[in-house]
């Protein structure tokens, strides 16, 4: 591999040589250091990386003003911008390398491609908003997508425009027609699955494929899995060191708390987690450790063994939640509501 080529800037390449495939790689770091590039760059370096730049067949140039492209429809929201984008990706890459799901899915340069792309794009165009409220407020996306996945509709639909939009970021305008189709129905199908709304469902029936006789990881369980692998990295910063996991946290909560005020401004009701007056946030990600978070990752260790060892970090990190839940009950207390 040849990267010199990328124009990826030097401190940031010397962080991925290093760190590529790492749980613990910081990715606001990486961000700052590739002037807030980090999203962009990160992409030139995993298809020069796994050689994606002859699966579709186009120059770097072409890649790196598609991510451009992408990266700037991210809107600078407390949470869902373009660095949990770049996270997302990142950590879908530590689940296929580190841990090994390439090996055990078989996953060849094309199903590779497909879930970085599905990490990167997953919540392009987000307005810092829940489904929950773009339907109850009517918004104009509800409409749209008749209150049907709404905002996960509508990221890869807008990612798609992208490329056919202006052939000189077209990073699909080379493949086959069905290679295209294939990746292009990959690819929706990730993006899809990051709906909260059918995280219980599809967890129970992945469970029940993985224990099943016939599962077939590299066979007809591999999209599930894929699925699996782009949903868990959405979800995944309680995996992550205390310090990087706070950081996430506080900004998720400061994003729900401003939708909040906005449901209290529109006589809304006032949605799960978004009150902030009432919503403990180490009492939340107690809840959200062990109703979500835990049982996801417990499904990724199901096919693959190698997680293990950052499965630990789930309840050490729970511990520091439930020892900071008195301190935030005094916060609340102090802090009168409107
Ligand atoms: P999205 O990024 O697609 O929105 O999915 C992640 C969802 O998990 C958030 O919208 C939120 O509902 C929930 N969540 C909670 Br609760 N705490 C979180 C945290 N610390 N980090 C990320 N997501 C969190
Ligand atoms: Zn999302
Ligand atoms: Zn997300």
């Amino acid at each position: 591999a040849n990267f010199q080529k990328l124009n990826i800037p030097k401190r940031l390449l010397e962080i991925l040589y290093k760190q590529h495939d790492d749980l613990y790689i910081d990715p606001f770091e990486c961000d700052k250091l590739s002037g807030g590039e980090g999203l962009v760059n990160l992409m030139l370096f995993f298809f020069e990386n796994y050689n994606l730049f002859d699966v579709f067949l186009i120059k770097p140039k072409v890649v790196r003003g598609y991510f451009e492209e992408v990266m700037k429809g991210y809107l600078d929201n407390p949470y869902h911008n373009k660095v949990h984008a770049q996270d997302v990706a990142q950590t879908c890459n530590f689940l296929l390398s580190k841990c090994k799901f390439i090996e055990i899915g078989q996953l060849d340069e094309q199903d590779i491609a497909c879930v970085l792309i599905a990490g990167a794009i997953h919540d392009y165009g987000h307005p810092g908003l829940t489904n929950a409220f773009l339907i109850n407020s009517r918004n104009d996306l509800a409409l749209t997508y008749n209150d049907q996945s709404v905002l996960e509709m509508y990221h890869p639909s807008q990612c798609f425009k992208i490329a056919w939009g202006n052939q000189k970021v077209n990073i699909f305008e080379n493949l086959q027609f069905h290679k295209y189709r294939r990746i292009r129905e990959s690819i929706i199908l990730m993006v899809l699955s990051t709906d909260m709304a059918h995280h219980a469902s599809e967890l129970a029936i992945t469970n029940s494929r993985i224990a099943a006789p016939d599962f077939e990881p590299n066979g007809k369980d591999k999209q599930r899995l894929m699925d699996l692998i782009v949903h868990s990295s959405d979800v995944s910063n309680p995996t992550k060191s205390f310090e990087i996991y706070k950081n996430w946290t506080e900004k998720v909560l400061t994003e729900f708390w401003l939708q909040g005020d906005k449901e209290r401004d529109l006589g809304l009701p006032i949605s799960y987690l978004c009150n902030r007056y009432t919503t403990n946030t180490a009492e939340a990600q107690v809840g959200f450790i062990d109703y979500v978070v835990k049982p996801t990752f417990a499904c990724v260790l199901g096919f693959l063994p190698a997680y293990e060892p950052f499965f630990q970090n789930l309840d050490k990190n729970k511990a520091k939640w439930q020892e900071l839940i008195e301190y935030y009950k005094q916060q609340l207390a102090s802090i009168q509501p409107k």
